[in-house]
């Protein structure tokens, strides 16, 4: 066995590089929302043995059919989290209304989650995920939880695939944990993750390409047609399904991720969720030197109006992302 010295995320979290020592309240809940992804990550391997395979017969807020795994990595994120001193709210993707747990005083803090992301993957096996992002509450009394994408603290996730990894930012840089099941531990095992500027790799859901709006087409168009088009070289393609495993691929290796609203999506402002999906996935990816944008807009710039609202999400290697902008500019005047 390697004897190399891999910290955990209590060492990596409790001797931070900076001089400031961190907040103790969110180191705890730092850990306990690793312990719930922890728990989660066996939910989904031991499923198939406890009776927790196929839908809860319950449709969400989302109006999509709930999983029995859904629920059930919902109410994990509450039993283990709920309990942190200082944590004010939670806000779930499985949960029409915000859930309070205290009355919020200022600094306290604001849990915001997808507890199961991809979860139409679960029938056959694929990688899904979790995915989390920490707010403050400003003011005492304060219960506003519509915070822009830069008022976050902590954004992360985990994915459920081969290896069980935690993805975590919580300012400077972006580091990935893997969990080690012999010892119980998430472990520091990818440092410092950085994104390259450029990429010949783009993941859509190409099924949708006849709703799609004129510079997502074009974009596309141009990559396929390859070295002999405008792009002057060759593209390659993946499509989980599943953003944390997309995400996650992006992290490791380049490339962007697109779900733009499209003609049969706009009245619901799209698929992915800003506060929950698309604003922790983007202050990862640009606090791993990426980039975000709806297309117009930096995503984590974006005043949230509603706790369930939805977005275009278009995010991964900065050149690219930039590409886009520039298509949704020339494309459409602004
Ligand atoms: P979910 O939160 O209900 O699982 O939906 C989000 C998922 C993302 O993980 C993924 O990128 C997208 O939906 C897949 O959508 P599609 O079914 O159009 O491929
Ligand atoms: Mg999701």
């Amino acid at each position: 066995m390697s004897d190399r010295y891999l910290p955990s995320l209590r060492q990596f979290l409790t001797h931070p590089s900076g001089t400031e020592g961190p907040d103790p309240e969110l180191v705890f809940l730092i850990e306990d929302i690793a312990s719930a992804c922890r728990a989660i990550g066996n939910q989904v391997r031991y499923a198939v043995f406890d009776g927790l395979t196929g839908t809860a017969g319950e449709v969400n807020v989302q109006g999509e059919a709930q999983k029995k795994l859904d629920v059930a990595a919902d109410e994990t994120f509450e039993r283990i989290c709920a309990s942190s001193r200082r944590l004010a709210a939670l806000v779930s993707e499985e949960r029409e209304e915000i859930t309070w747990l205290k009355e919020p005083e200022a600094g306290d803090f604001l849990l915001f989650y997808d507890p199961l992301d991809g979860s139409s993957n679960l029938d056959v096996n694929l990688s899904v995920g979790s995915i989390f992002s920490i707010c403050q509450v400003d003011s005492e009394n304060a219960s506003d939880v519509l915070k822009p994408g830069t008022r976050q603290i902590c954004a992360g996730y985990a994915i459920y695939g081969p290896s069980a990894m935690l993805v975590l930012t919580t300012g400077a840089g972006v580091n990935g944990f893997s969990y080690d099941d012999r010892t119980g531990d998430f472990r520091l095992t990818h440092p410092g993750l950085t994104i390259p500027a450029e990429t010949s790799e783009f993941a859509i859901n190409a099924s949708r390409y006849h709703h799609w709006d004129e510079p997502v087409r074009a974009y596309v168009d141009d990559c396929l047609a390859g070295r002999r088009g405008p792009r002057g070289r060759d593209f390659n393609m993946r499509w989980t399904a599943s953003m944390v495993a997309d995400v996650h691929r992006i992290l490791m290796r380049g490339g962007v991720f697109l779900y733009p609203v499209d003609a049969a999506n706009r009245d619901t402002g799209g698929k992915l969720r800003l506060l929950y999906e698309a604003n922790p996935m983007a202050l990862i990816v640009e606090n791993a030197g990426g980039a975000a944008t709806s297309g117009r807009n930096r995503i984590l710039d974006e005043p949230p109006t509603s706790h369930h609202q939805r977005i275009a999400v278009m995010l991964g290697s900065r050149d690219e992302v930039a590409q886009l902008e520039d298509y949704h500019r020339r494309m459409t005047g602004n």
